[in-house]
């Protein structure tokens, strides 16, 4: 496979203004005609070919303005069709056939239970028809859905029902008309014995919005927390962006074979089950927020995606970034906004950090591809989604607000650019924006030294930072970024914010710097007292900071700090250094010794009355082991597990009496809801109770036994059921499994929380039980969602996956090959633990790489061959 550039962009030399489609739908063989309304794009040339994007189309006719065509006047190719010559403006007409049901890429129509259902972003158009299968191709469409009446009641398509009718052999249609432009691969059909849920939304321009959620008859009550976050997310749209609806009638189908969480096609959203589906009694806090979220994302891609698209898929971030910071933000406005940023960063730091370290790393706007279902990265979505945040940051909100105003109205029903988003907020900000426009080019997690000092004699504090991005794949050599630290200087006497002068400039307590070179001095004069500086506040910008704090200045952040993010980043860093210790204690066969100001440190923690109970949550939540790994220069999988065991035991020893007051003080037992309030204090109580369940003693044991059995919600009953499967007692593990896994058979999204939840123990058996579940009944490899519970929870149980013997590589590897040839977009995916090799001692690299070259030497998809291609490079 050959990469496609960036630098290569030409403006495609015929545009569809209007494509009519009729699906007669068929599991083994469905026809699909279409008609696209064709010209020459005004600035090309007379005389260029018609080359239109297909595969594993079978054509059954072709015609050019009623004019069927002879073979010696199209060709046919691997990737699609060509028309030699063509008129300025014509009809075209073809006729193809497909098989839904042999689809098990889940990209273009396939079937899902019996129900058909489309995939068509990035590229899976072209498996549907013939057709200029990229973004900056912008169409009104009419569908018609031909299907049969008993087992496909329901025929969807984008846009407003305008007719439907009977057909013959107990067939029926149904005609769809999309008023609005769009690229193919926002459309979208479905099909089958689907039940909805439906209500209403009148937009502040007073259109009366139905809105629809189509199901499987048995999830029927699982719908409510969907509807309502897509109203809340309508109104916030409104109401923070002036972005109203601009259709009579929204609809999101659920689906259970789905490769991602969901997709905002016009009108007709189509969402994996695990991103819609919720009830208290099989979906946890985090499941309801994630749904909220992921509603709100797709809802906002009807302008950030939609109305306004990217003109070629190197633009993805420009939709994708900026949908994940409205999202974002929505959330927060919901949420516990804190706890919501806290989640954000220590995700991102944990999995992006390892992205843009790793042999995938690329910019947010990458300059080449071989496949674009690869960069559907956390690079595109959460690094895209930092940057807007600094610009939001860099202007303010009410220039980003204008320039936003002045992107959606300028940009209205067009295909267009990054460069076109960042000019937008430039001219509404009147700053240069130029210098931080390379955020977007260069890849690699900047990092920053820092170190200030203090001169007592004049009063004055004096701060260095110096920035350096570490080379990446095809970027040997990186230019400084323009990047933005907020921060305070908390004084060591008073405990208090002191106010920043800089160059006589006054910032307030709480200000923004700007490093733009290599190297800057900041010198903040009328400094009262000696400062711990408060760095990057809130995570001003998505770099590593280093700044030599001793433990002393990390314990006084800690509780001083005002900026509550730097509160909890300082007990983090205050955490990770004990841990460092540790991790070589347990290498050197040293006996392990608690770093005592830590214990004090969760001693206040835990005395403290919290505002906000699910930020004192986080705050008693050590780091995962993923991110402590993310910190070391070579993982030793097993010292860090120990190392984190030890503090976590340390501490529940040291504190046990206030684990339980804090466990006691939060065990409300009112009716479940998925409220700020109620889920800070479940998140509370059930840290408190992982730290006693640590030492396994009776009482603590006793609390979990009860609180699965009491099966109040979701949350409670799986915070439970973790803590007792990852015990070492087997004795309280497996008749808990069974009791569960027996309660919950007849429901797949609960199966696959049973199904993680096992193999991500620390126990040794975790390799052999998921071999052992891949032939359970529930189990299915065609199925995205049970590959990641099973397989995918498994490449992160950290100790098992990186047994010494290489077998949970094998297992993996083994897997990927399968899923080469059903699924590659999900094996490419899958494969990404083993492209880290880098990272581990020279046995496991070896172990890893094998497996890799194993790989290598199948038949290989473009998916994978692009991923094994890098790793191995
Ligand atoms: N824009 C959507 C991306 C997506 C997708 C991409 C590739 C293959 C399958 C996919 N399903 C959805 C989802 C989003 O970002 O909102
Ligand atoms: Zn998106």
């Amino acid at each position: 496979p050959q990469p496609i550039y960036l630098s290569d962009y030409r403006p495609p030399a015929y545009r569809v203004t209007h494509t009519e489609l009729t699906f007669d739908l068929d599991p083994a063989a469905t026809r699909v005609k279409a008609r696209l309304h064709v010209e020459r794009h005004p600035d090309r040339e007379a005389g260029a070919p018609l080359e239109l994007d297909g595969e594993q189309l079978a054509l059954k006719a072709i015609a050019i303005d009623g004019q069927p065509l002879g073979e010696d006047e199209y060709a046919l190719t691997e990737r699609g069709l060509r028309v030699e010559r063509v008129p300025a403006r014509f009809l075209l007409d073809t006729e193809v056939e497909i098989a839904p049901e042999d689809n098990t890429a889940l990209e273009g129509l396939y079937q899902s239970n019996g129900m058909y259902c489309t995939q068509c972003e990035a590229e899976g158009f072209r498996r549907i028809t013939f057709y200029p299968d990229r973004p900056d191709v912008m169409a009104t469409f009419s569908t018609t859905v031909i299907g049969d009446a008993g087992r496909e009641p329901v025929l969807l398509s984008n846009g407003n029902p305008v007719e439907r009718g009977e057909l013959p052999g107990g067939r029926h249609f149904v005609t769809w008309e999309d008023p609005h432009p769009k690229p193919c691969y926002l459309f979208a059909l479905v099909a089958g014995d689907l039940k909805k849920v439906e209500d209403g939304f009148t937009t502040a321009g007073g259109r009366d919005v139905t809105l629809q959620i189509w199901v499987e008859e048995e999830n029927l009550g699982k719908t409510d927390h969907a509807m309502a976050s897509l109203k809340r997310a309508m109104r916030w749209d409104e109401e923070t962006y002036g972005r109203e609806y601009d259709l009579d009638l929204f609809m999101i189908v659920a689906v259970n074979d789905f490769n991602m969480g969901a997709m905002e096609n016009k009108g007709l959203n189509i969402f994996n089950s695990a991103a819609v589906l919720t009830h208290p009694d099989t979906a946890t806090d985090a499941a309801f927020q994630r749904v909220e979220g992921i509603v709100a994302h797709e809802y906002f891609h009807n302008w950030s995606g939609n109305r306004v698209t990217c003109r070629d898929w190197f633009q993805l971030s420009l939709k994708e970034g900026f949908t994940v910071f409205r999202d974002q933000c929505f959330s927060a406005d919901t949420n516990s906004a804190p706890v919501k940023r806290i989640e954000e960063v220590s995700f991102f730091r944990t999995a992006q950090f390892a992205e843009d370290a790793g042999p995938t790393a690329h910019p947010v706007r990458p300059d080449h591809y071989i496949e674009i279902g690869n960069f559907y990265t956390l690079t595109i979505y959460e690094k895209g989604a930092e940057i807007v945040r600094m610009l939001r940051n860099l202007v303010g909100w009410d220039a980003f607000r204008r320039g936003s105003d002045r992107y959606f109205e300028r940009f209205d029903g067009q295909a267009v650019t990054i460069e076109d988003f960042v000019a937008c907020m430039a001219e509404a900000s009147g700053r240069d924006l130029s210098q931080f426009l390379r955020w977007y080019d260069q890849a690699g997690t900047p990092e920053i030294d820092a170190h200030g000092e203090y001169d007592y004699a004049n009063g004055v504090y004096r701060l260095v930072l110096r920035q350096r991005t570490p080379a990446t794949p095809g970027q040997p050599d990186k230019r400084p970024l323009h990047i933005p630290i907020r921060l305070g200087l908390v004084g060591t006497k008073t405990g208090r914010d002191l106010p920043l002068t800089l160059d006589g400039e006054a910032l307030g307590t709480d200000g923004v710097i700007h490093l733009h070179e290599e190297e800057q001095e900041f010198v903040f004069t009328e400094v009262a007292e000696a400062p711990v500086p408060s760095l990057a506040r809130n995570f001003s910008a998505p770099v590593k900071l280093h700044f030599p704090y001793s433990r002393e200045d990390l314990a006084f952040l800690q509780t001083h700090d005002s900026d509550g993010f730097n509160r909890w980043d300082a007990g983090q860093r205050l955490a990770l250094l004990a841990l460092d210790d540790l991790i070589a204690a347990h290498r050197n066969g040293v006996e392990k010794v608690m770093d005592g100001r830590v214990v004090e440190a969760f001693r206040a923690l835990l005395a403290a009355e919290p505002d906000d109970k699910a930020v004192l949550a986080e705050m008693l939540t050590l780091p995962s082991e993923a991110y402590i790994a993310e910190q070391q220069p070579l993982v030793d999988v097993d010292a860090i597990h120990a190392a984190r065991q030890f503090v976590k035991q340390s501490l529940a020893l040291a504190l046990r009496d206030d684990f339980l007051r804090v466990y006691e003080a939060n065990r409300r037992e009112a009716p479940y809801a998925p409220e700020p309030e109620q889920i800070g204090e479940r998140s509370l109580k059930n840290v408190a109770l992982s730290y006693l369940m640590s030492i396994e003693d009776e009482e603590g044991i006793e609390l979990a036994r009860r609180q699965f059995e009491a099966d109040h919600n979701m949350t409670d009953v799986r915070a439970a059921l973790t803590l007792l499967v990852h015990s070492s007692r087997d004795d309280l593990a497996d008749p808990a499994l069974r009791a569960f896994g027996e309660k919950w058979a007849h429901d797949p999204l609960v199966m696959d929380q049973w199904f993680s939840i096992q193999v991500s123990r620390p126990q040794s058996d975790a390799l052999e039980r998921v071999k052992f579940l891949m032939d359970h009944p529930a189990f299915s490899l065609t199925n995205p969602n049970k590959v990641r519970a099973l397989i995918g929870a498994f490449a992160q149980n950290r100790i098992n996956f990186h047994r010494a013997d290489g077998e949970g590589y094998r297992l993996l590897a083994d897997v990927v090959i399968e899923l080469n040839r059903l699924n590659p977009e999900i094996a490419a995916r899958l494969v990404t633990p083993l492209t880290r090799w880098q990272r581990f001692d020279e046995t496991r690299q070896d172990l890893m790489k094998g497996e890799l070259e194993r790989i290598r030497g199948e038949a290989l998809s473009p998916n994978l061959y692009e991923v094994i291609e890098k790793a191995l490079a």
